[in-house]
């Protein structure tokens, strides 16, 4: 048992069906390695009532366990993060989708890493060998690839994995990347990972499997695409 606590920011919109089982799976997956832990669900009014799930969810595990910080409109996933995180009161910070494209169970080698090598970041990879993405059709694989590409490319950060979202980080880290990040949309990720370069901070990498979500639908689309492109460019020609 160490001292250290791990806060769980789980971002959600629409996820009823998804969040009473990524739940249950956190907490078998802390409890079995004997880490302290804590949920902080940020919902933006998701019109499918996860708020009433995550109620129920509380009485089940408890508040200490589950705390539910909602807002009441979708504001997007940048200032979930930053709303979540004051809320936080662990020493280490994870986020992860509720969606199941993050399956917990990789979360016990994203740690070991972390204090193995006392690495300010561990980032989830899809783009080393053992990981890799499951469920997605080919258009979505290159769109992926290709904006994973063109942001190395670029920007030449230290990860493999710049657009996506499983990470485990010390939270007065992941508190300064915020911080000094600009992008709201699908850009957020991207721009924290490199700017974690510019800070000189040490990234880890696990590789995982994500899978295309269990329940829901997709929102990629043409201008999600055409603001990342943006988000990069305006990354290399700044930092
Ligand atoms: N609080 C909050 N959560 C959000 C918002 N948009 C998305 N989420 C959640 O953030 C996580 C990632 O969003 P996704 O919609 O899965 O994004 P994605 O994985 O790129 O796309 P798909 O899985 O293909 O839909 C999920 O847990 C969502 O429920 C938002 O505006 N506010
Ligand atoms: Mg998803």
């Amino acid at each position: 048992m160490t001292f250290n606590k791990y806060s769980v920011l789980l971002p959600t919109y629409n996820e009823r069906e998804n969040l009473p089982i990524i739940t249950w799976l956190l907490a078998r997956t802390f409890t079995e390695q004997q880490l302290d832990w804590e949920i902080v669900i940020i919902d933006d009014g998701s019109p499918d009532g996860t708020q009433e799930v995550a109620k129920q969810l509380q009485t089940v595990y408890g508040q200490d366990r589950i705390q539910l910080r909602p807002r009441a409109g979708k504001l997007g996933l940048g200032t979930a993060y930053v709303h979540g995180l004051q809320y936080a009161t662990g020493n280490f910070i994870i986020i992860m989708d509720a969606d199941f494209s993050h399956h917990p169970k990789f979360i016990p080698q994203m740690i070991k890493l972390q204090m193995e090598n006392n690495f300010d970041i561990v980032s989830g990879t899809r783009y080393r060998p053992g990981g890799g993405v499951y469920g997605w059709d080919l258009k979505r694989k290159l769109v992926s690839r290709g904006a994973n590409y063109l942001a190395t490319l670029l920007l030449r950060p230290n990860a493999s994995d710049l657009t996506g979202s499983f990470r485990l980080y010390k939270k007065d880290v992941l508190y300064q990347l915020i911080n000094a990040t600009l992008a709201k949309g699908y850009v957020f990720q991207m721009e924290m990972i490199v700017r974690a370069r510019q800070f000189n901070y040490t990234v880890g990498e696990v590789p995982i499997t994500f899978v295309d979500r269990v329940y829901g639908e997709s929102k990629m689309g043409v201008s999600e695409i055409t603001q990342y492109a943006q988000g990069v460019w305006r990354l290399f020609t700044t930092v």
